[in-house]
């Protein structure tokens, strides 16, 4: 063993040793560690049962996300509010879920350039077994571009979700 004084731990904020530390510490602590870094949102309740399964890789994965319902159609304002404010507020991508005419994931991407991963989902209301979904997904217009997986596949987009966040 070395008799060297140990080496002081270094943030970006400064040094951890002598007169700042309680400063650099109180900065320290303003960084909220388990601040959501990916947004899970569904166009209903009815869709949390297929959607939690995108929570449940994000939880396994270490990844911490948040989880909300909100309508394209139903809340259009707060769907806007999120997708604006969802930056700043240190998602760095959204997972959208919605069935039959799912304009969620489209109408996120409108308001925001992070990432969207659309997830098309069957439910009791589909129309040709989900393809409705699928295509209202899709067919972006050029130059607002979401990302697509398989039908009521919400675990794959929470993969894609953590190789973007690996990028
Ligand atoms: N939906 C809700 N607002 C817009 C759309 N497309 C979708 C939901 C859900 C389906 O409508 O994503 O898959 C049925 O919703 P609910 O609330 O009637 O069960």
């Amino acid at each position: 063993m070395s008799d060297a004084a140990p080496t002081p731990i270094r943030t970006g904020l400064a040094t951890l040793e002598g007169a700042g530390e309680a400063e650099v510490r109180a900065q320290l602590e303003e960084f909220d560690v388990d601040a959501p870094l990916v947004g899970i949102v569904m166009g209903s309740a009815s869709d949390m049962e297929a959607m939690e399964k995108a929570a449940k890789e994000l939880q396994d994965r270490g990844i911490p996300h948040e989880l909300r319902v909100m309508s394209a159609h139903r809340e259009a304002d707060v769907v806007a509010e999120y997708a604006k404010s969802a930056r700043a507020r240190g998602l760095r991508a959204v997972i959208a879920g919605a069935g039959i005419s799912a304009a969620l994931p489209g109408a996120v991407a409108a308001h925001t350039d992070l990432p969207v991963i659309g997830v098309p989902l069957s439910g009791r209301l589909t129309a040709a077994g989900g393809l409705d979904a699928i295509l209202s997904i899709v067919q972006m217009p050029p130059g607002v571009p979401v990302a697509c997986v398989g039908l009521d596949n919400a675990r794959n987009a929470a993969i894609l979700a953590a190789q973007i966040l690996a990028t």
